[in-house]
């Protein structure tokens, strides 16, 4: 048994994964059930739980997080835009207990998730 993150698991090479980049903070993946032509999950190396638990340490991770989104986004060729989302917690719908941003592209999207 391990107490691991999957995401912690596929960082340290124990499950398979698509990685379209990696630096010294962050890593990002392919996400197993996309819900867009482009589907990547922004995952820090750091397994921080959700954002509800990042601190000041954390400021220069979250920076740079959204930084390697920017850059993958336009690395996936999304000119035209794209959507970033971050669920938080059960009401968020999180349901892998390691923060990651999850970038949805290739397609308008459609749905308003607010007014
Ligand atoms: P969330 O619901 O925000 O916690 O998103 C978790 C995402 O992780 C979900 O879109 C599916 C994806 N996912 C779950 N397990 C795996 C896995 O083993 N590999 C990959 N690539 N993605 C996974």
């Amino acid at each position: 048994m391990t107490d691991k993150t999957i995401f912690s698991r596929i960082i340290d090479g124990e499950l398979p994964g698509t990685f379209v980049y990696q630096d010294d903070v962050v890593v990002a993946i392919r996400d197993l059930k996309p819900a867009a032509p482009v589907h990547v999950l922004v995952i820090p190396r750091k397994p921080i739980p959700s954002l509800q638990h990042l601190d000041e340490n954390d400021v220069e991770l979250a920076g740079r997080m959204l930084l390697a989104a920017s850059r993958i986004a336009e690395q996936e060729g999304l000119e035209d835009g794209y959507r970033l989302i971050v669920n938080t917690g059960p009401n968020g719908g999180q349901t892998v207990p390691h923060l990651h941003l999850h970038i949805l592209g290739g397609r308008k999207m459609t749905e308003r998730m607010v007014p």
